[in-house]
């Protein structure tokens, strides 16, 4: 078997992380890997159900992650985890939980301007008219990543192709 390892989207809502991120657990898969994604649908319905959108909730959020990845990766899973993680102080605190296994950041790079043009919640519309406060990118700050080990341009790179140079991203640092 493989060691564990972690990889870390961050983006907008709406950026691509978590379709990059089920697509990259089917590649896996398919290459015999056990991976396994965490994301907002699976973790702040359950485990951070007591958390919201303030900064220090954020925080919370992202230190919790980064803890149960801790063990997923001790027990030799690659976690792939999709949140928008938006603050450079709590993306390094990940980085420094993990610091034991290897850890790949990927910036999911799109526009705001894309992202409100899919909305595919209607969660920018609300945030908007003002009903969702703290919206990352309209009234909440997203600290773009300066040190991500890679960037995928979601508005002009198809899904197959970015996973496929995220897999040889992984086999070139012997994670997988
Ligand atoms: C940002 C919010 C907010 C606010 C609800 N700001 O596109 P989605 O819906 O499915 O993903 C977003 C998700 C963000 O949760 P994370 O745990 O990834 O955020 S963080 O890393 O910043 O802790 C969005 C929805 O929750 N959502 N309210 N105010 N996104």
């Amino acid at each position: 078997g493989h060691q564990g390892g972690v990889i870390w989207f961050t983006g907008l809502s709406g950026a691509g992380k978590s379709t990059l991120a089920n697509a990259l657990a089917r590649s896996l898969y398919e290459h015999g890997v056990r991976a396994y994604v965490l994301d907002g649908d699976n973790v702040r319905m359950g485990l951070n159900r007591d958390l919201g959108f303030s900064e220090q909730d954020r925080m919370e959020n992202i230190r919790r992650i980064a803890e149960v990845s801790k063990l997923f990766a001790d027990a030799g899973f690659i976690v792939i985890n999709a949140f928008i993680s938006p603050y450079q102080t709590d993306r390094a605190m990940a980085r420094h939980i993990l610091s034991e296994h290897p850890y790949i950041e990927i910036y999911a790079c799109c526009s705001l301007a894309e992202c409100e043009r899919r909305d595919p919640k209607g969660l920018y519309v609300k945030a908007r008219s003002g009903q969702i406060p703290h919206f990352t990118g309209i009234s909440a700050p997203y600290e773009e990543p300066q040190a991500a080990e890679m960037t995928i341009m979601t508005e002009i790179e198809t899904v197959s192709v970015a996973v496929d140079r995220i897999v040889t991203e992984l086999e070139k640092r012997h994670i997988m």
